[in-house]
């Protein structure tokens, strides 16, 4: 019996199974089953193998009759019988090839059958010794993607991306808080300042009995490796293996504890070294004759000249809506109105339906037939729950810098969002004449997550970046601050660059289903780290406001 695997190592078992399941071409549904499964395992609060002993596996969010049979294998052997079959015929590490930009199941099953590549190590290897051209196994541009895709993951930093680190760290204040109520707990550090990136999780507790404290730190399963390096220092590893820093201090030093932890160090530095003993961060910085200074802004720069400003940025409440959101039209899950509702409850009232176009095949995208088609569908649900519909469309840049619908159909819609999904690889003079000739065309409004870049896996394209903002600032066209915390684009510094060069802003989440929307935290952070305030944001106007843009930029029915 295994039973001391953590929830967290079960968790990445199941999760390399759904990995291998979509390389091995099974179903797109069971693959995502594990994947789901996976998710809520990692961050289950109380160890799996208790669950097991009660036969209460199924309890768990996603997890199924077949799921919980693997997990009580998985529990007993280590492994489980469909997945030991699954690498009889496709080694694990295949996988590894699909976290390659631009690399999907079909390729790195192609990369294993008929080169035997089964690692990055070994793709590398066939590239560098000129198997992949000679063979032909890929084409010549599929080569190339891979060529540079392998170059961007050895470049990566090592650091967690914040989208994975703070649902980790939200699960650990839970369980805390759950195991000593009488205690209290923040996050701290980079997470805290909403840095796109974190190296490890910092958490501060205030507690009136610090053995006890630690005591009680040492029964929360998810907290693996626990040590004590000083009085009230405590590390361990947490799901995801993200260290966790966790300092106890007593309630009536919280304030300098929290400030110090919080960071940045650069931060700290400016203030010139925080007093002992303060009970809270308002006092904290009472002494240095400021007002609080909300995480985001503890950069170590502009938050000690423009204090004064703060109250002034954007926060969640200022946004009323958003113009970049799918459907099950092409790639997302949920249907027009579902999404509608879903704006809805979240206070907006408008909302762009932006599906993808016609040569993103990959995500279902719309030839104008269909997009026609769903222009029936949004008009019909136009006003569900009071949210404005606009029937818009993210339409594909084409690398010469054409769009993926003819005029007539751009002209139809009532926003257009541009996007450049491919070739972001060009030369820096290919990719802004492209950009250009974008920004130019008088159908586009916004253009989405501009730099392209992934989170630790992409990097964005090489855009000369004041010219870009100052051709948009020209033609009026929106930027985006894309919310999703894979891509956090366009990021923080580039969106303040763009702003004082003129530029209107956007933030959206391309949310693809109802829960894609609560990304909007991390856009708004994005925003305020730029310095932005509601009038630079697009989707902050009154809804009367953004018709009355559209309908200046010539577009017809809104
Ligand atoms: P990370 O973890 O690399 O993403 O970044 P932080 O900011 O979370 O840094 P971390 O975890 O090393 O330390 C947490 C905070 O502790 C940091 O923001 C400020 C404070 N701190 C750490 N090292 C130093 C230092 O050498 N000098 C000063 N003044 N503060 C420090
Ligand atoms: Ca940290
Ligand atoms: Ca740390
Ligand atoms: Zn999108």
């Amino acid at each position: 019996m295994t039973a001391s695997l953590s929830n967290d190592a079960i968790a990445r078992l199941l999760e390399r199974h759904g990995r291998l399941l979509v390389v091995a071409g099974e179903s797109a549904f069971r693959a995502r089953a594990f994947e789901r499964a996976a998710e809520s395992v990692r961050l289950y609060p109380e160890p799996l193998a208790r669950l097991a002993e009660r036969g209460e596996l199924t309890s768990i969010p996603g997890v199924g009759e077949g799921i919980a049979y693997a997990i009580s294998q998985i529990l007993a052997t280590g492994a489980f019988p469909a997945h030991e079959e699954l690498t009889r015929r496709i080694p694990e590490s295949v996988v590894e090839l699909t976290a390659i930009p631009g690399v999907g199941a079909k390729t790195a099953l192609k990369l294993y059958s008929t080169l035997g590549i089964d690692s990055l190590d070994a793709l590398e290897s066939a590239l560098e010794a000129g198997e992949i051209a000679r063979t032909m196994a890929l084409s010549a541009r599929m080569a190339e993607t891979v060529r540079a895709g392998l170059a961007a993951i050895r470049r990566r930093t090592g650091r967690t991306p914040l989208g994975a680190a703070r649902p980790v760290a939200e699960a650990f204040l839970a369980a805390f808080s759950r195991a000593r109520p009488q205690d209290r707990i923040a996050l701290a550090g980079s997470a805290r300042r909403w840095e796109v990136t974190i190296g490890d999780l910092d958490f501060v507790i205030a507690s009136d009995d610090i053995d006890d404290t630690v005591a009680a730190l040492a029964e929360i399963p998810m907290l693996e490796g626990q040590a004590r390096s000083g009085a009230g220092e405590v590390t361990g590893q947490l799901p995801g293996g993200i260290r966790a820093d966790i300092t106890i201090t007593s309630p009536a030093a919280w304030g300098s504890a929290l400030a110090r932890a919080t960071g940045s160090a650069a931060h700290l530095e400016r203030l010139g070294g925080i007093p002992d003993g303060l009970a809270s961060e308002e006092a904290v910085y009472v002494t240095f004759g400021l007002p609080w200074i909300p995480p985001e802004l503890r950069a170590g720069g502009q938050e000690f000249a423009r204090w004064r400003e703060i109250p002034e940025l954007v926060t969640i409440d200022a946004i009323n809506g958003e113009f970049h959101a799918h459907t099950t039209w092409s790639d997302g899950g949920a249907s027009i109105v579902d999404m509608a509702r879903a704006a809805a409850s979240r206070g907006y009232t408008l909302l762009g339906i932006t599906d993808h176009s016609q040569s993103l095949g990959v995500a279902g995208g719309l030839n104008s037939e269909r997009l026609a088609a769903q222009r029936l569908e949004i008009d019909a649900a136009d006003m569900t729950a009071g949210v404005k519909l606009l029937a818009g469309a993210e339409v594909e840049v084409h690398r010469d810098g054409t769009l993926d619908y003819d005029d007539e159909t751009l002209a139809a819609l009532d926003v257009v969002v541009a996007s450049l999904h491919t070739g972001l690889r060009q030369p820096r003079e290919e990719l802004m004449a492209r950009l250009e000739r974008v920004l130019r065309n008088p159908h586009v409004d916004i253009i989405a997550h501009p730099s392209g870049r992934l989170i630790e896996r992409r990097e964005g394209g090489d855009f000369d970046w004041d010219r870009a903002f100052a051709i948009a600032a020209e033609t009026g066209t929106a930027l985006e601050i894309n919310a999703d915390p894979a891509r956090l684009d366009l990021d923080p510094t580039l969106a303040e660059r763009a702003s004082a060069a003129g530029c209107l802003i956007t933030v959206n989440c391309d949310a693809h289903s109802t829960s894609g929307f609560a990304v909007m935290e991390y856009g708004v952070a994005m925003a305020r780290k730029a310095w932005l305030k509601p009038e630079q944001i697009l989707n902050c106007w009154p809804r009367e406001r953004i018709l009355e843009w559209l309908a200046a930029r010539g577009r017809s029915s809104s």
